[in-house]
């Protein structure tokens, strides 16, 4: 899904100076033939046109380059649900749309007044008229333009997930699980000595004969519930939702940062989730001395090679 390449929504303004702008050059067209009411008619009418012309196609773009919520995939129905006021989205959109309606009605009735008028002045009032009534539409939706542009940047870290066999990496910040992506994809993600390096999704393809997965790196999460930050959410909608495989990362040689028993503590917070089936444990950092899981690990870890080997299979028989 791209959310990545959606242009940003101007506001009212931008609109009303372009189409202004276009129409004062319009204004200036010369080689109109008639007499001078004809020509005053096909001017003003012209102006009208090519204000309608500027605005409306603008804004169909904004309904059309945003995802349609209707054939949305779930998983990101509910990601906007959780980082955006998924009503106030849909409203704007709505208002986009009647201003689009109320700009085409006002043109075709002010064009119609114009072609009926005999007098110079009228027709220039009814213009005035015209430009008066398309700005304060177009203002009057610019908290909706504006809430699209915020939506827009909002969207535009939204992860490109394909729909296919989902390997989820998780634990806490530092424990090493970008290390573990680009070692099981063999892509270049970045990791870092320090927690919260990953702050968005990072994602990468573990490919064998016909088989193809999909593996996220989602960003540290504390573990925390109650307070969870829109990246932490994320992560957990990426694992509940998406995931056919969750790899959950230990480290247990303290670099990371978290005790053995916080670890414990979010595994068993996963098992109570129902996600037991599926989660595979790895042990990160096992070349430090400090690492090597101890007699008292009560947890069946895979090596990164049996990882891999677990990781086709399940894909294969999901196929
Ligand atoms: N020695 C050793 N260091 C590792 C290993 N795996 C990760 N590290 C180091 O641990 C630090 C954290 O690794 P990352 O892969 O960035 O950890 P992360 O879990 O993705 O961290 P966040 O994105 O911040 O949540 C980096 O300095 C890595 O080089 C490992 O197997 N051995
Ligand atoms: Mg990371």
């Amino acid at each position: 899904m791209n959310f990545q390449n959606i242009p940003p929504v101007e506001n009212s303004k931008y609109f009303l100076d372009l189409a202004f702008s276009k129409a004062r050059e319009k204004g200036k067209s010369k080689n109109l033939k008639g007499n001078w009411l004809q020509i005053i008619r096909i001017k003003e009418s012209l102006k009208l046109d090519i204000i309608k012309d500027t605005i409306v196609p603008r804004l169909e773009k904004i309904l059309h380059t945003f995802p349609g919520t209707a054939d949305l995939p779930q998983f990101y129905i509910k990601l906007i649900r959780l980082t955006l006021d998924y009503s106030q989205l849909k409203k704007s959109f709505g208002a986009v749309n009647w201003a689009i309606k109320r700009i085409r009605s006002l043109q075709k009735e002010y064009v119609g007044n114009i072609t009926r008028t005999k007098e110079r002045d009228k027709i220039k009032d009814l213009s005035k008229q015209f430009y008066g009534r398309v700005s304060s539409t177009l203002k009057q939706i610019d908290p909706n333009l504006k809430y699209l542009e915020e939506s827009r940047k909002i969207m535009k870290n939204y992860p490109d997930i394909k729909e296919m066999f989902t390997v989820c990496i998780y634990g806490f910040p530092n424990v090493g699980k970008t290390t573990l992506l680009n070692k099981l994809t063999k892509t270049k993600a970045k990791t870092a000595e320090y927690a919260f390096t990953t702050i968005s999704i990072n994602a990468g393809y573990i490919a064998k004969d016909n088989i193809k997965v999909q593996v996220l790196d989602v960003p540290g999460t504390l573990a925390r519930k109650e307070k969870m930050n829109i990246i932490e959410l994320q992560a957990e909608l990426v694992m509940t939702d998406l995931a056919n495989l969750i790899i959950y990362v230990f480290d247990l040689s303290g670099h990371g940062g978290y005790s053995i028993r916080e670890q414990e503590q979010l595994l068993k917070e996963l098992n109570q989730l129902g996600l037991k089936d599926k989660i595979l444990i790895y042990v990160s950092k096992t070349d430090l001395p400090e690492g090597k899981p101890k007699e008292d690990f009560k947890h069946k870890y895979h090596s990164l090679e049996e990882l891999k080997e677990k990781v086709i299979k399940s894909a294969t028989r999901n196929n």
